[in-house]
């Protein structure tokens, strides 16, 4: 059995030499044409970032380091008890590349649940805030403020060599993936059941095991399940997206990885990307007001083009790059169709149902380029079932955080890499639409 480190010891000097070799053998040659429309829209489609762990296909969707969901499914180990995947075989994978044994995954998990109390002064500075103040604005400011522990930041203080930064941005990310569940439900309590004691991590569970014990639902062994499978593949989705390539960028500074991940969670609050899963929720709710009981293909398309007109995105439909239903989404209905509590819940009906009647209803309306679910069409309205209700104003917007706790296993595995690879700082060139005027008279 070999530990995360021992296993990167052996990855890193290969991919080392790979880079090499496409700097040295290929640094000229050209991956695509950058256009006005892609300074003026976002940069979608630029391929222009290095990103290891996983690629988003437009049509197949995400592959971890070449595995599709289902075949992480298949080969990823899940919880004793348990049949989904779980963060820690998921980050095993991202950061390896290696599918970890059920061994080696039972000891990530040991050592994370070991490292994951949080220091006092993070509790002080938590309980401190007022419960009104969003929950986002909670997590960044606790991961921010972890930072303090940073042995990344003290070991560049000293002076070390740039090759040993991947080592300390590891135990970094380690550190920090261990006690983000403890902030988390931390957030979660004093918001929700202000007072409730919170129980001690269990050094036999693994990661999620111990956030749902943490937020209060540990003997709900399907909610466990549920949110070991939304935490392991919501994790990563390459690196263009909002919240990783903001601490993409961040990290790229030589910020350490508490702050460069604290600037992510900022991006993943905005409603176009992190908060959609919530939005999708309160639109849904919405509807099933409206429609009452004639909940009909007739009555949602009626709804979904009153959403149109008056100006609205559907919320959970569309994608950046996707262009096709995102499996993600299709893994959470898989899991709801297991479950027959899940399959006669009304909003859990109800999402699928818009499923059956959107695509051709954003189809016609013609706007958007994928008129299919992406994986907030779905996530918001299980944990809904599941008793995780505090949705409805924004400052008790709570879901977002549990993506935040998800989304930390794909861009803390980019900062290791990118320290690794030497990356160096983000700077690409911006101009004005005088200079891009001249540019294209020229
Ligand atoms: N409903 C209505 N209109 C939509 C739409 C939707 N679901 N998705 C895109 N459009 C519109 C866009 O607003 C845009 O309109 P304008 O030209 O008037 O600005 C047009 O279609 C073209 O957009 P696009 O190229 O298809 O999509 P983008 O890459 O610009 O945006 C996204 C992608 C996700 C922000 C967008 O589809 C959206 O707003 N969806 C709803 C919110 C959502 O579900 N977000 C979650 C994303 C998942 C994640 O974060 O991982």
């Amino acid at each position: 059995t070999k530990t995360v480190r021992e296993v990167l010891e052996e990855v890193v000097p290969k991919k080392q030499l790979q880079l090499k070799q496409l700097k040295t053998e290929h640094g000229q040659a050209v991956l695509g044409d950058v256009k006005v429309e892609h300074v003026v829209g976002g940069m979608r489609g630029l391929k222009a970032m290095l990103w290891e762990a996983s690629v988003l296909d437009p049509i197949e969707g995400i592959r971890f380091h070449g595995l599709s969901i289902a075949d992480c499914q298949k080969v990823l180990p899940a919880a004793p008890g348990g049949k989904e995947i779980i963060a820690e075989s998921m980050l095993w994978l991202l950061l390896t590349g290696k599918i970890p044994t059920e061994a080696e995954t039972r000891q990530l998990s040991r050592e994370l649940a070991e490292k994951g109390e949080l220091p006092e002064y993070i509790e002080k500075l938590i309980d401190s805030l007022p419960s009104t103040l969003h929950p986002m604005t909670q997590l960044g400011m606790g991961v921010a403020a972890l930072n303090h522990e940073s042995k990344f930041q003290q070991a560049y203080e000293r002076g070390i060599k740039k090759s040993e930064y991947w080592t300390y941005a590891l135990e970094d990310s380690l550190d920090l993936l261990a006690k983000l569940p403890a902030l988390a439900a931390r957030i979660y309590r004093n918001i929700y059941n202000p007072g409730k004691p919170l129980p001690k991590i269990n050094k036999d569970l693994d990661l999620v095991g111990n956030y749902v014990n943490m937020l209060g639902y540990g003997d709900n062994h399907d909610l466990t399940e549920y949110l070991r499978l939304y935490i392991a593949i919501h994790g990563d989705h390459e690196g263009g997206n909002a919240s990783a390539h903001t601490s993409h960028l961040v990290g790229s500074t030589l910020a350490d990885p508490y702050l460069a991940y604290a600037a992510g969670l900022y991006a993943l609050a905005g409603p176009l990307h992190g908060l959609a899963n919530q939005e999708v929720l309160r639109w849904q709710m919405n509807m099933q007001k409206e429609l009452g009981g004639n909940i009909t293909h007739e009555s949602i398309k009626e709804f979904l083009w009153k959403t149109l007109k008056s100006g609205q995105v559907v919320p959970g439909y569309g994608h950046g790059v996707l262009r096709n239903p995102d499996p993600r989404f299709m893994a959470l209905q898989q899991f709801c169709d297991t479950r027959p509590a899940l399959l006669q819940d009304p909003i859990v009906q109800l999402v699928k149902k818009t499923y059956e009647v959107a695509p051709a209803v954003l189809k016609e309306h013609g706007k958007t380029k994928n008129p299919y679910p992406n994986v907030d069409a779905a996530s918001g309205c299980v944990l809904y079932h599941y008793g995780l209700t505090q949705f409805k104003a924004s400052h008790t917007a709570y879901y977002t955080v549990i993506f935040g706790v998800s989304r930390a296993l794909g861009c803390l595995t980019q900062y290791v890499w990118s320290r690794a690879l030497g990356l160096p700082i983000e700077r690409p060139k911006s101009l004005s639409m005088d200079a891009i005027e001249k540019l294209i008279k020229q």
